[in-house]
């Protein structure tokens, strides 16, 4: 494996289709020209959905061909996606072979602290987009081993709106929520939420200073998510994180 570290630059051009929402939209003087407008809207957007649906189809085919265990982790920013991979990379070395892929607007700081956990690591920067989709997604592992791997880890760019509509081929869909954040998010972002397949809390080591009302959070995640295996770890001090390495070790075997 040895601590590669690269780059998939410039993204910038997925912001096109929001560039063509804001067109269409102006100068919509009257409710009918609104509403005609509103459809064009509805009828671009599932165009590049079904898009963005189809690429993400061809990786997840091209994944399970190689044997690939998929995961797309998304949270807020600073919920601690980068630590939980370092943390997990590090600490099933030797059981399993695992390449990441991470989106952020700007820098590789986040490639550069995966790299040094000694799994290959691509940087995706998207400029002014805030999620990753499929293509760029393919962009990256294209540069990848992927026949020298177990799992490939997506890092999605920080927030909990945008990356939740874009399918990227993934096998499961990982959500982060910190014990800083508010026990209130997984109801206040129920999209993102209800596609979850696995729900991490981090930031356990924290959890008394930061007054989390662990019921409560709890009780919010099942309710949007009632299917999702949840995890309570530290990430800083590996507490929990024991259960979360048999859960994947044991989806990445059924991949084998
Ligand atoms: N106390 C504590 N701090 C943590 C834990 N996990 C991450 N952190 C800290 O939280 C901060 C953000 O962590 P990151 O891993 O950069 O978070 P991220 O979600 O990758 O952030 P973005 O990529 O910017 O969205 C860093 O200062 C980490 O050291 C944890 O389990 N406990
Ligand atoms: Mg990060």
């Amino acid at each position: 494996m040895g601590g590669e570290m690269q780059k998939s630059k410039g993204r910038v051009q997925r912001s096109e289709a929001r560039g063509q929402r804001a067109d269409i939209g102006d100068g919509a003087d009257t409710i009918g020209q609104r509403a005609e407008a509103e459809q064009r809207r509805i009828v671009i957007n599932q165009g590049v959905l079904s898009k963005n649906d189809q690429l993400a189809q061809g990786n997840r085919a091209l994944f399970r061909s190689k044997h690939l265990l998929t995961l797309n982790i998304v949270s807020s920013p600073g919920s601690g996606k980068t630590a939980f991979i370092e943390r997990t990379l590090t600490d099933v070395k030797g059981r399993l072979r695992g390449g990441v892929v991470v989106g952020d607007l700007a820098t590789d700081n986040d490639a550069q602290r995966i790299a040094r956990s000694g799994a290959p690591a691509i940087q995706i920067t998207t400029g002014d987009t805030c999620h990753l989709d499929a293509e760029m997604v393919a962009e990256a592992t294209a540069k990848l081993d992927l026949d020298a791997l177990d799992v490939l880890i997506i890092e999605n760019v920080g927030n909990l709106v945008c990356p939740s509509s874009y399918d990227l081929g993934e096998d499961l869909r990982i959500v982060l929520l910190s014990v800083t954040e508010g026990e209130d998010k997984p109801l206040k972002y129920p999209t993102m939420f209800k596609t979850a397949d696995v729900v991490i809390v981090n930031k356990m080591d924290i959890a008394g200073a930061a007054g989390f009302d662990r019921e409560t959070a709890l009780s919010n995640i099942h309710r949007m998510v009632p299917r999702a295996a949840v995890f309570e770890v530290s990430a800083r001090t590996g507490q929990g994180m024991a259960a979360w390495y048999s859960f994947l070790e044991q989806r990445a075997a059924g991949r084998m």
